[in-house]
């Protein structure tokens, strides 16, 4: 076993992968950025390393300062945690020739999953379902030769890579010459190379995604999957395990299963992993692209499975055996995940960064909070603006959302914006309560009678403030207070301090 991990990452996942080595017993070194220094996850880590100034090509992303300071602490391995190299062919190469082990997947697999094409022809060659489309159009006549075959609406991607960036639904033929310029312009924009493929598209698709786990020597289990489709902007807002789709698709299940673990084998992976499928409505599904590295929202499989992913990775990546059967795998109850970020969900969820005056997050039973923000600390500008991920486990859909919903009206962050105001709103609809939740869902917005049911009314908000203004922050609250109507003591008191938190801050 490795005696010391260097932690390639910041905030809320760098703090996760420090307390899984500090259970095992293993060594940590945190590495920061300028705007880092004082943040919580070096503290939590037995050493620091300065790795840079706070743009993340100087610092996070820059390979020879990450591996000088593996090499300069003597550390054995580097978790990448998710984002900035842990996805990178020739960082994790480089970790080999320096003799560090890099905890993740051999370079060749995600290479091979990088090129989005590549990793189309590979999984159709392993007899995982894909979406019809090209290998790769030469030009947009080929494009409409194809789109004409399988029929509108079809969707243009980019070869290079995936995540929404050069994507262009086209609906009829004449739409088509001109998307594939644009899908061309956005794909050269974004990866440095205009190659761009045609899809048939999936209508209202969900994103469903199933952990797998690989150990060194040919052995792969599945953890389930994880409902994914609350995204905004290709940004995922909130995810859950199990699917409520597949859980509403039973003889699916199984295929999927095997899908997902028969694309892990065929590509000789090892390590954890993540297989996303488009589902529709009827519970067909298709490959849509593979993430080689341990997820955001990874949590929500911990909590269904009772595994420590982040210890498995470590143990897979020291050449340990997996140890135990997919039969020995249990998944017991539901989990969601709320992704809590400094947005400004009045702004068009702007990133608000600034400093944290107050933060107060839930506890209680099945609450789990992933965080590497604190009171008083300074959300930088510079990173993704996830502050926190607030979880909550219970043995049914309903009694978890039940759950989140206490959770969420006793969390309060004050002094930036942040979405949670969003998610209480959310927990309201009457679409999500039911689990109908495809990938389309934010964009046709939130029921209004939600919103107005989780928000005070405007004169409840205005005596809060004139409260707030007369008497000062104690007993305003308690005046404010009556000014609501009846509603469970948790809400109230969550809004009140939200309420005078962001007037005070003014
Ligand atoms: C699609 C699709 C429909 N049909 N492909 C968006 C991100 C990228 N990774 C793939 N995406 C999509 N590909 C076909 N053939 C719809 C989407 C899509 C989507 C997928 C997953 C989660 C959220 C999404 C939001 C909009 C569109």
């Amino acid at each position: 076993m490795f005696r010391k991990i260097l932690v390639a990452n910041r905030g809320e996942i760098a703090v996760r992968i420090i307390r899984t080595c500090r259970e095992m017993g293993i060594a940590t070194v945190a590495i920061y950025s300028d705007v880092d220094r004082e943040a919580k996850h070096v503290r939590l880590a037995d050493e620091a390393c300065a790795v840079g100034s706070a743009p993340p090509a100087e610092s996070y992303l820059n390979i020879d300062r990450v591996l000088d300071a593996a090499s300069s602490a003597r550390a054995d391995a580097i978790h990448p945690g998710y984002g900035f190299l842990s996805e990178n062919p020739e960082f994790a190469q480089a970790c080999e020739r320096k003799g560090v082990k890099f905890i993740g997947p051999p370079a060749a697999a995600i290479r091979s999953m990088g090129i989005k094409t590549r990793a189309r022809e590979l999984m159709s060659q392993a007899g995982v379902p894909v979406v019809p489309g090209t290998p790769e159009a030469t030009d947009s006549r080929q494009a409409a030769a194809f789109a004409g075959q399988v029929g509108y609406p079809v969707m243009l991607k980019a070869s290079a890579g995936g995540g929404g960036k050069g994507m262009r639904l086209v609906e009829s033929a004449a739409q088509l010459e001109s998307a594939w310029e644009q899908a061309r312009g956005e794909a050269l924009e974004a990866f440095g190379d205009a190659a761009v493929y045609v899809e048939k598209a999936i209508l209202r698709p969900h994103h469903v995604e199933v952990q797998i786990l690989a150990d060194e020597h040919g052995e792969v289990v599945h953890l389930g999957e994880r409902e994914c489709s609350l995204q905004r902007r290709h940004q995922k807002v909130l995810e859950e395990s199990p699917s409520p789709l597949v859980e509403a698709n039973p003889s699916v299940r199984e295929q999927l299963y095997s899908a997902a673990i028969a694309a892990a084998s065929a590509i000789g992976y090892a390590n954890a992993g993540t297989i996303e499928f488009l589902m529709d409505a009827d519970g067909r599904f298709y490959f849509l692209e593979m993430n080689t590295r341990l997820q955001v929202e990874h949590p929500v499989t911990e909590l269904v499975t009772g595994t420590d992913l982040v210890k498995q990775q470590i143990r897979i990546a020291a050449g340990e055996r997996l140890g135990f059967s997919q039969e020995a795998v249990r998944f017991r109850g539901h989990a969601l995940e709320c992704r809590v970020y400094a947005e400004d969900p009045r702004a068009n969820f702007m990133p608000s960064p600034g400093r944290i005056r107050h933060m107060a997050m839930p506890d209680g039973p099945g609450i789990r909070i992933d965080s590497g923000a604190e009171e008083g600390w300074t959300v930088p500008i510079h990173y993704d603006p996830l502050i926190a991920k607030l979880c909550a486990w219970a043995p049914t859909r309903p009694e978890a959302i039940d759950r989140l919903r206490g959770a969420l009206s006793e969390a309060t962050i004050s002094g930036i914006s942040t979405t949670l105001g969003f998610f209480r709103d959310l927990m309201e609809d009457p679409h999500f309560q039911a689990g109908d939740i495809d990938t389309g869902f934010l964009a046709r917005g939130i029921d209004p009678a939600a919103s107005a049911a989780s928000t005070p009314s405007f004169e409840a908000r205005l005596a809060a403030m004139l409260a707030v203004i007369q008497a000062g922050q104690g007993r305003a609250a308690d005046q404010a207070s009556a000014a609501l109507p009846p509603s469970s003591a948790w809400k109230r008191n969550g809004r009140i301090e939200n309420i005078a938190a962001r007037h005070t801050d003014r």
